[in-house]
């Protein structure tokens, strides 16, 4: 029978992340995940970090790439028809935010992990958990050789994204769940083509939501509001970059969108989901395990690095007897989770089209409140730019 500190269920940012933190702190850790190195590594996803998402990743020696092939953007611009407008966060008094894709923050923690001898067992199969109600939990798991393999542990943590099989291990009683579903989905397209803009935008359009966003000087990233379930046949290229034209304004004073060749394609489900607490006796919850957010905030890998800044040093203490921390570690999280499940709905609803006129004219006016009030401006900007981690 093995035995090692921390379990950590997925190697995502959240499980990656929190091995590299939990080390730095002489804590051993052993990260299972049911995907190949490679899978994860190359699954696109997000693409804006907060200022402290950036501190932290500095902070413990992985921010070096980072500031030589990231971007950092002074805000965003919001438009409809006819208007688009800058939000500058530095000049409203808040920080920048950087361009950097998911897959090269997964990158940099795999190298990270690999290089300081980290136990990551790749493409395991039959994930279990079991006696995470007492001082003895252990995984159980088929490896990528088919033997069935068994670990003891302190704590074990679940990292393992919105569908892994940690959250369903807490008996029902013991959790909440919070949940709200939209009547909409992005297509989201990446493209070998250069960014027609210096930052992203977010474009609400009687059509639907469109926005522009980048990772690199030669590689775009657009997405669509399109209808729950759209299947991705019924959208062509011509389609989808005829859309995009239309819904950011391809024409207006002078702005040009220029399309490219399309290299991934895939629709996303929209919600919001919150899973309470985020504990449950040695078993701990970060990042979608526990909660997801529409994308429209920029927020999910960012809430996902703040719960493992959090619950690192709170496990480490447990560790070494001091249980106080750990029990913090659910209220203190919850309270950035609710904040940003509250701006990402915010953001998502001022932004996507319902088809319902009276709500296109709040939507409009909440819109032009945003650009036209520097208090309201702010706001948006603080949220977005991110708070502080211990908030
Ligand atoms: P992940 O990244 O889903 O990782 C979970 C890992 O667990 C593994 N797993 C298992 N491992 C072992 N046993 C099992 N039984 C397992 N079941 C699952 C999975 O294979 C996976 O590797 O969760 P994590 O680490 O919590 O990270 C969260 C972020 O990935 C997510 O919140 C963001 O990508 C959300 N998101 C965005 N967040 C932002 O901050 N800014 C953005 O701009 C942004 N844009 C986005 C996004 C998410 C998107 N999609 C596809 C959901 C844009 C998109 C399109
Ligand atoms: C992205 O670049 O993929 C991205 C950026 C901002 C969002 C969502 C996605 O709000």
């Amino acid at each position: 029978m093995s035995r090692t500190q921390v379990v950590i269920i997925g190697a995502g940012p959240a499980g990656l992340l929190l091995s590299h933190l939990l080390a730095a702190d002489g804590v051993e850790s052993v990260v299972l995940e049911t995907r190949s190195r490679r899978y994860v590594e190359a699954r696109v996803r997000a693409g804006i970090l907060e200022s402290s998402t950036v501190g932290l990743l500095d902070s413990v020696g992985l921010g070096e790439r980072l500031h030589r092939e990231g971007h950092e953007h002074r805000g965003i611009y919001l438009q409809w028809p006819e208007e688009r407008h800058h939000l500058d966060f530095v000049d409203l008094g808040e920080s920048s935010i950087w361009l950097y894709g998911q897959t090269e923050v997964t990158r940099d923690l795999g190298r990270a992990r690999e290089a300081a001898g980290q136990q990551i067992s790749y493409e395991i199969s039959d994930t279990a958990l079991h006696d995470v109600g007492t001082d003895r939990p252990y995984v159980t798991w088929t490896g990528g050789d088919g033997r069935p393999e068994r670990l003891d542990a302190d704590v074990v943590v679940g990292c393992d994204g919105s569908f892994g099989p940690s959250r369903g291990t807490v008996p029902a009683g013991s959790q909440q769940t919070w949940e709200r579903t939209y009547p909409y989905a992005w297509l989201g397209i990446l493209a070998d083509v250069a960014p027609s803009t210096d930052e992203l935008i977010y474009a609400w359009h009687p059509d639907g939501f469109a926005m522009h966003s980048m990772r690199s000087e030669s590689v775009s990233r657009l997405y669509l509001q399109v209808p729950p379930g759209t299947d991705l046949a019924t959208w062509s290229d011509d389609r989808i970059w005829d859309a995009l034209a239309v819904r950011l304004g391809h024409g207006q004073e002078g702005w040009e969108l220029t399309p490219g060749p399309i290299t991934d394609r895939s629709v996303l489900p929209m919600r919001s989901f919150v899973a309470t607490p985020m504990r449950y006796g040695r078993l701990f919850l970060a990042g979608d395990a526990a909660h997801i957010v529409p994308p429209t905030g920029a927020k999910g890998l960012n809430l996902a690095v703040a719960d493992v800044a959090l619950l690192a040093p709170a496990v480490s203490a447990l560790l070494r007897g001091d249980p106080r921390p750990a029990e913090a570690y659910s209220d203190t999280a919850l309270r950035r989770v609710w904040r940003c499940t509250h701006f990402s709905w915010w953001m998502t609803t001022m932004l996507h089209s319902t088809g319902d006129p009276f709500d296109d004219q709040l939507q409009l006016s909440q819109l032009r409140r945003v650009c036209g009030s520097e208090h309201a401006a702010a706001e948006l900007a603080a949220n977005y730019s991110g708070l502080p981690i211990g908030l």
